[in-house]
Parts: C-alpha cells; sequence; structure tokens
C-alpha cells in the first residue's frame, strides 16, 4: 500500500531530542522499505546511491525531476520521512527555490543541499572538490527557507568545507552563516578515517541549530558515542548500495558458475518474503 501520512523530518527530530536519528541510505522504495523495518528512523535519498543505481557517476548528471521521482517514490512507499541529498540544489539561487516548491509539493519533509560548485563531484571522488563561496551558498540557503510554503519543509546546510581541504576553522565559520541564514541544521561531512575532526568540529560548535554527521570513513564511532557527542541525526549513506553490490555479484557469479541455483537458495530472500515487503495481501484485499 502506498503511504498517505508519515512523519516529517522536523518532528521525527524533535521527537528524539534525548537521541539520535539514524537515517540509512537507499536509492528506491524497497530500500527504504528494509531501512524502515530494521528501525531507521528516516531514508536518505542518496545522490551517491541513485545514480549508481543508473549506472552513472555521482557528478550532478542527473536531473531534479529524476532525484524528485526517485525520492518521492520511496517516500509513498514509507511511514518514516524521506531525507533528500539534494546536492547543489540544481544550478543557482532560483533552482533552490523551485526545487523546495517541487520537493515540498511532493510531499517530502525534508532537503540536504552542499556548498559545493555545481557540477559536483561525490564526495569522496580524487578532485574536483570546488567549493561555492560561503556567501552564495548562505543566500541559497536564505532562498530555501524563503521559498517553503508550510512549516515542516526541513532544509540541512551541508559544508564540504573539509572534503575540500580546508580546516575545521573553515567549516565552523561556513556553518555558523548558514545557521544564521536559516539552515535548520548543518551536516559537517569529513572523509578522515577517525571521528577526530567532527569532535574539533564539534569543539568549536555553539550548537545555534542541530549537527548532522556521515560516518562513512570513520566506521567505528558508535551511535552511543555519537548520541554523547551532541549530534543529531547520523546518515549511513551508502552501506546498502555497497551491500546490494556485494550480494548481488556473489549471487550471480554462484548461479553461473554452478549452473543451478541451488547454493544460492539459503542465502537469498524467498518469494513470499518479496511478497510480504510489498504488502501483497494488502493489495488482495483491496480486489475482494
Ligand atoms: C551521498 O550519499 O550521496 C552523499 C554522502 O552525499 S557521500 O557519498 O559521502 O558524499
Ligand atoms: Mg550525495
Amino acid at each position: 500500500m502506498q503511504r498517505t501520512s508519515y512523519p516529517s523530518f522536523r518532528s521525527v527530530l524533535d521527537g528524539t531530542k534525548d537521541g539520535v536519528v539514524r537515517v540509512a541510505g537507499a536509492h528506491d522504495a524497497l530500500g527504504g522499505l528494509l531501512a524502515e523495518e530494521a528501525g531507521f528512523q528516516a531514508v536518505w535519498s542518496s545522490s551517491l546511491e541513485v545514480s549508481s543505481s543508473r549506472g552513472l557517476p555521482d557528478a550532478s548528471l542527473l536531473s531534479m525531476s529524476e532525484y524528485l521521482q526517485v525520492a518521492a517514490n520511496t517516500q509513498k512507499a514509507l511511514s518514516i520521512p524521506v531525507v533528500t541529498d539534494c546536492d547543489t540544489g540544481y544550478g543557482g539561487i532560483l533552482n533552490v527555490a523551485h526545487m523546495v516548491h517541487e520537493f515540498e509539493a511532493a510531499g517530502l519533509t525534508a532537503v540536504c543541499i552542499e556548498d559545493k560548485q555545481f557540477p559536483k563531484r561525490n564526495s569522496f571522488a580524487n578532485g574536483g572538490q570546488h567549493l561555492e563561496s560561503a556567501e552564495e551558498f548562505a543566500r541559497k540557503i536564505h532562498t530555501a527557507k524563503r521559498a517553503q510554503s508550510g512549516p515542516e519543509m526541513f532544509v540541512i546546510a551541508r559544508t564540504e568545507a573539509m572534503i575540500s581541504g580546508l580546516g575545521v576553522e573553515a567549516a565552523l565559520e561556513r556553518c555558523r552563516r548558514y545557521a544564521d541564514a536559516g539552515a535548520d541544521a548543518v551536516l559537517v561531512h569529513s572523509k578522515q578515517k577517525t571521528h577526530d575532526q567532527i569532535m574539533s568540529f564539534l569543539d568549536g560548535w555553539d550548537f545555534r541549530c542541530p549537527v548532522v554527521i556521515v560516518p562513512t570513513t570513520y566506521p567505528d564511532w558508535h551511535i552511543d558515542d555519537i548520541k554523547k557527542a551532541g549530534i543529531s541525526a547520523v546518515i549511513y549513506a551508502n552501506h546498502g548500495l555497497r551491500a546490494t553490490v556485494s550480494a548481488l555479484r556473489s549471487t550471480y557469479r554462484s548461479v553461473y558458475a554452478n549452473g543451478d541455483t541451488t547454493a544460492v537458495e539459503d542465502s537469498i530472500a524467498s518469494v513470499q518474503d518479496v511478497f510480504a515487503l510489498q504488502r501483497f495481501d494488502a493489495w488482495c484485499e483491496l480486489e475482494a
């Protein structure tokens, strides 16, 4: 069944004041359903996941409408909110306004934009990590907040300062500016192998708005310690995608190599399991 009601990301965050909102990356509704089943409180419609699902690099190749369609289809299947990774906002200031109008109209309740120049590259790509000026990006945030028509839309301002090679001070300066421009939260991204850089950021942060992190390269930071550090939301951005690649690769290889599917039967979901995820029974009832 498609979902007609689900909480906004803002209400989930407000309701998790003593904890951390845990968010899982997905590239479609099925991935979102599995994240919800596992207990996650929100889903990240990731630009890396969505472009990879098209066999394309995460380099601003897909259009806003293509990302919106994936995010909206994911949201329709879920009872938890989707946070959409909207890259740079798909262009300039008016593109950001258009983006907010369109995502809000489609029922999405949270968007994230980052302070890189369009076209951007994935944060873990070598080179090409060119920042937009802090002033211009603050204008994007201000415009995004002015463009929303209802109170729910949650705008996350993401700084790529430390991804581009700048230090913690630059990230702090940018995040203060974005918060003052109206951001509902800041996302501070790091590609270091430990969470030390994020801890230095938090030491200098006055928590004028909540902080979101993406612990891809520092995977050992336990959720209890993330919570103690004062972080509000954590995005496990691409683990679903990477698990999909590993699972499909080993399954296809086994089936091809063995000439029959016996060896994989115990490790793959049953067709009945898939029907349950589709809520097939509820659909059949509609027809009864
Ligand atoms: C994504 O999931 O697309 C992100 C996070 O933006 S990262 O891949 O770390 O840049
Ligand atoms: Mg992305």
